[in-house]
């Protein structure tokens, strides 16, 4: 959840911040091209070190030249951390690393240009972080012609983008069929329809989180309601279909208040998508967010604790993740075949055990399967995760 950091709307501004920071990303594959060059290249500094515990954030250093930064980020605390570069307003996000357990270090590769930023730990996901200011300069370091190279990312960008259109247009849809039947009080339909829209959600996941104001809005669980918010989307909707013992239904009020909403800020959403630039940088964490996503909330049916639909919304996320990677992978290609290969092997060998569960258009309910079924599928997300963090990187560097 990124609930506490609030995103504004895409400006003009960003748009272009955005538009040089893709553009930004054909800078390595030159630099790889002539290797008495090499040393130009900020990455060789090696990575800014970030020691995260309970109650420091400690960067290495407040200042990079402008181009491709790594963050390796260690976790020396006690309880699961995250990691953020902010923009300027400490609101948009330009990258973020998540679910880095005690103990663990992971990298955030990303393309900044210059400007002021914010580093952010969150050690508990809790809060608004441990935040400090942090500069990038101007290295002159301008991009420059790996045509083809850069074309492949492009094309990449654009396709990933299109999915996301198409994704949003549907959620659309399906939110509103699905809005005007649990309204009517149609609990059947409601609850035929719930899975399967949510799935449009759950493949551009990464995206919709990025307004980090709608995503608790459209998709906060009951569990992780701070105190006094207001509990609306999806999930208030699914305890009302799939109530527990104790539960108290809405009045037909309730529900009307709770499809309104739900179909507003899905609008919302879906307009906002359209003007968010989508690079190689954030198609690589993105498909690592959804991987992580399926490893901390869907593997072990916390997700959708009512419904039991965790399965759709796990191959959904899959989807999202597979798809990014599969926009990239012609460059990929180019930098890192091995690993290309070996994402295209564990994607597949994921699908085939997810397949295992496929029920009719849909899947078993999570509660129905074996926890050896279960520890089947954490064991292949994992094997998938160790390869797709290195995707951005790849592609990136
Ligand atoms: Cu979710």
């Amino acid at each position: 959840m990124l609930g506490t950091f609030l995103s504004t709307s895409t400006s003009p501004k960003l748009r272009r911040t955005l538009t040089v920071i893709g553009a930004a990303a054909a800078v390595p594959m030159v630099l790889a091209g002539c290797t008495d060059n090499a040393k130009t290249t900020a990455a060789t500094d090696g990575p800014i070190q970030v020691s995260s515990t309970a109650n420091e954030c400690k960067v290495s250093t407040g200042t990079a030249p402008s181009g491709n930064l790594t963050f390796a980020v260690k976790n020396e605390g006690t309880e699961v951390t995250e990691f953020y570069l902010l923009a300027e307003d400490g609101l948009r996000i330009i990258g973020e690393v998540e679910n880095i357990g005690p103990g663990i270090t992971r990298n955030l590769v990303l393309t900044a240009p210059a400007g002021k930023y914010n580093t952010a730990c969150k050690p508990g996901m809790q809060g608004d972080g441990i935040r400090a200011s942090f500069e990038v300069t101007e290295s002159g370091n301008k991009p420059s012609a790996d045509a083809d190279f850069q074309k492949l990312l492009e094309t990449g960008s654009q396709q990933y983008a299109a999915y996301v259109k198409d994704q949003t247009e549907q959620l659309v849809t399906g939110t509103k069929a699905f809005a005007d039947a649990f309204a009517a009080g149609d609990a059947a339909k409601a609850r035929e329809l719930y899975a399967a829209t949510r799935m449009h959600w759950e493949r551009i996941e990464p995206v919709a989180e990025s307004f980090g104001d709608l995503d608790p809005k459209l998709d906060a669980r009951e569990a992780d309601l701070e105190p006094g918010q207001e509990w609306t989307g999806w999930h208030r909707a699914e305890k009302d279909l799939f109530p527990p013992a104790d539960y108290t239904a809405m009045t037909p009020a309730e529900r009307t208040a709770i499809s309104a909403q739900l179909v507003a800020d899905t609008a919302d959403l879906a307009t906002r998508t359209r003007t968010v630039e989508l690079t190689a940088d954030k198609l690589g964490n993105g498909a690592k967010e959804l991987l992580d996503e399926v490893a901390t909330g869907k593997v072990t049916g916390e997700e959708e604790i009512w419904s039991h639909t965790d399965l759709w919304d796990f191959q959904a996320n899959v989807d999202g993740a597979r798809i990014a990677f599969e926009s990239l992978k012609p460059a990929l290609e180019q930098k890192d075949a091995e690993l290309a290969k070996s994402l295209d092997e564990k994607f597949t060998a994921l699908q085939a055990e997810l397949k295992k569960h496929a029920k009719g258009d849909g899947f078993s309910y999570y509660n129905e399967l074996s926890q050896d079924q279960i520890q089947q599928l954490a064991a292949l997300v994992d094997s998938l995760g160790e390869p797709l963090s290195k995707l951005t990187s790849a592609v990136v560097l």
